[in-house]
């Protein structure tokens, strides 16, 4: 089924099946919550976040683009803040239901496709109509909802390095990531990831992207972000699907560049 509802006042798109259910606001086409039939939800919301056309929403899925991260202003791009266009929606053959939404941006586009049923999945196209070439650094800047920080690992980046954006230098760890104070790092993969927590798995594989981004603020960052609560920071981390820093995609005119992330809970 593919609804037009309010979602915290926000006008959305309600999609959803036998297998799944996903909510997406037109605000940002940010997918604020997704749940398997019979499963809980897996995005994170907090109580502080904003809930108003053009603010980010804090927690499900900010679409970060065309740049990620403080290199420009606003933020992490304009996407996540700026009003898309529903385009209308699929009931596929897989049992899955699809959801298009567009954006143009000066001379880029971007189209978010959302399909809820057993997983998740997200694709986001880009495309430059300018001249010459065009960088860009984009991210599905997932957030998870977790039972306790302390007692979740991340698998699949063994080995890969990662830029850790507190200290700048660039490192390899040979062990599943284990999060205990704030953590904020660009891992170069391509590969797919899993998050454990206890006997939940979370499955986040991936198409067109080279970057993944972890990132707990731990508390006395969560103190300084008006729309995150104190102590909210033990039930969350976002694994995010991205192409940031060394990563940047330089888009010639007229190609479309895709990037796609299929989200699963075992
Ligand atoms: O993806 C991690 C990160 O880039 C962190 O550095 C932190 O800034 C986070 O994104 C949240 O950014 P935001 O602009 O949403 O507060």
């Amino acid at each position: 089924m593919i609804e037009e509802c309010k979602w915290r006042g926000l006008d959305a798109i309600r999609l959803s099946n036998r297998e799944g259910e996903a909510t997406v606001t037109l605000n940002g086409a940010h997918v604020v919550s997704y749940r398997r039939a019979g499963g809980e939800e897996l995005l994170w919301l907090s109580a502080k976040s904003h809930y108003a056309e053009g603010k980010p929403i804090r927690g499900g899925i900010p679409v970060c683009w065309p740049w990620f991260g403080p290199v420009q202003e606003p933020a992490h791009g304009v996407a996540r803040i700026s009003r898309w266009e529903f385009a209308g929606g699929t009931e596929r053959e897989d049992g899955g239901t699809e959801g298009c939404f567009r954006l143009k941006s000066g001379d880029l586009e971007a189209e978010l496709t959302v399909t809820a049923g057993r997983a998740l999945r997200v694709e986001l196209k880009t495309r430059w109509t300018g001249t010459g070439p065009m960088e860009l650094t984009e991210a599905l800047h997932t957030y998870f909802r977790i039972s306790d920080i302390g007692k979740i690992w991340i698998t699949g980046l063994e080995n890969a390095p990662f830029v850790d954006k507190l200290t700048g230098e660039t490192k390899t760890e040979s062990a599943a990531i284990r999060i205990d104070r704030e953590t904020d790092r660009v891992y170069h993969s391509s590969g797919t990831t899993e998050l454990h927590d206890g006997g939940r798995t979370v499955r986040i594989a991936k198409r067109g992207s080279n970057s993944t981004v972890v990132w707990n603020p731990w508390r006395d960052k969560s103190i300084r972000m008006a729309d995150f609560g104190d102590d909210e920071y033990p039930g969350m981390v976002c694994v995010e699907t991205a192409n940031a820093g060394a990563d940047a995609v330089t888009l010639t005119p007229g190609e479309w560049h895709s990037i796609t992330a299929t989200i699963e809970e075992f």
